[in-house]
């Protein structure tokens, strides 16, 4: 049935309890975006984690924020400095966290308040396999998802990691909420078709804000 009294906007889509699209939500503030995520690379360089496993993650990482998600042979981590350079991370800068709250608040999460932001690099045949984010201390806070340059397409499915997935296109300046139940759902991303992109090259950037103390 046609509501015509929805709150949602239309350019917002539900994926799932407690988890939204506003699709092409941050399109404006891209260019802006991509400045700041170089400048923060500038500081504290995109590299490789190593998973506790040992594999080299094909997805080149780096952050901003109070803490900043790590990966190595003692396990995954928040931590003040980047385990590589010793560095604190750069701040977060006020663009970004601005983007984050406005995007939470209007997904119904108006009391987010991020201390950390994991900036994800793609590169053609990146991927990123099914995982949960559960290493952050307080799962009601959402984690706020930003793409920015070539497309991806994104796998989220259950709670368990055998549970059927569904896939979801996701390009320049979606953002993605994920909150309430939606929180602790298996999610990945599928590898990246080569291309080239007007802001970002050769490149899928993801930006994703979470508190994580
Ligand atoms: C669903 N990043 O960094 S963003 C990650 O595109 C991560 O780089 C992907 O998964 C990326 O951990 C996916 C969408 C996303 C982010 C966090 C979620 C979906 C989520 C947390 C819970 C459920
Ligand atoms: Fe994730």
């Amino acid at each position: 049935m046609l509501d015509l009294f929805s709150e949602e906007a239309p350019w917002q889509e539900p994926l799932a309890d407690g988890a939204v699209i506003l699709r092409r939500r941050a399109r404006e503030e891209a260019p802006a975006l991509m400045a700041a995520i170089l400048a923060v690379a500038q500081q504290n360089p995109f590299y490789h984690r190593i998973t506790p496993g040992g594999h080299r993650m094909s997805v080149a990482m780096t952050n901003c924020g109070d803490f900043g998600w790590s990966s190595d042979s003692r396990g995954y981590q928040y931590t003040e400095q980047d385990r590589e350079s010793g560095r604190k991370w750069p701040p977060m800068p006020p663009l970004f966290r601005q983007l984050a709250l406005d995007c939470a608040r209007e997904a119904g999460f108006p009391h987010f308040n991020p201390d950390a932001c994991l900036i994800n690099r793609y590169e053609p045949g990146a991927k990123l396999s099914l995982h949960q984010d559960k290493d952050e201390k307080d799962l009601h806070q959402p984690i706020v998802s930003v793409s920015l340059g070539l497309p991806a397409v994104f796998q989220f499915g259950g709670f368990a990691r055998g549970d059927a997935t569904q896939r979801v296109l996701l390009e320049h300046g979606d953002v993605v909420v994920w909150g309430g139940p939606s929180r602790l759902r298996y999610h990945g991303i599928l590898p990246l078709k080569p291309g080239d992109h007007p802001l970002a090259g050769a490149f899928r950037y993801n930006l994703t804000f979470r508190r994580a103390f």
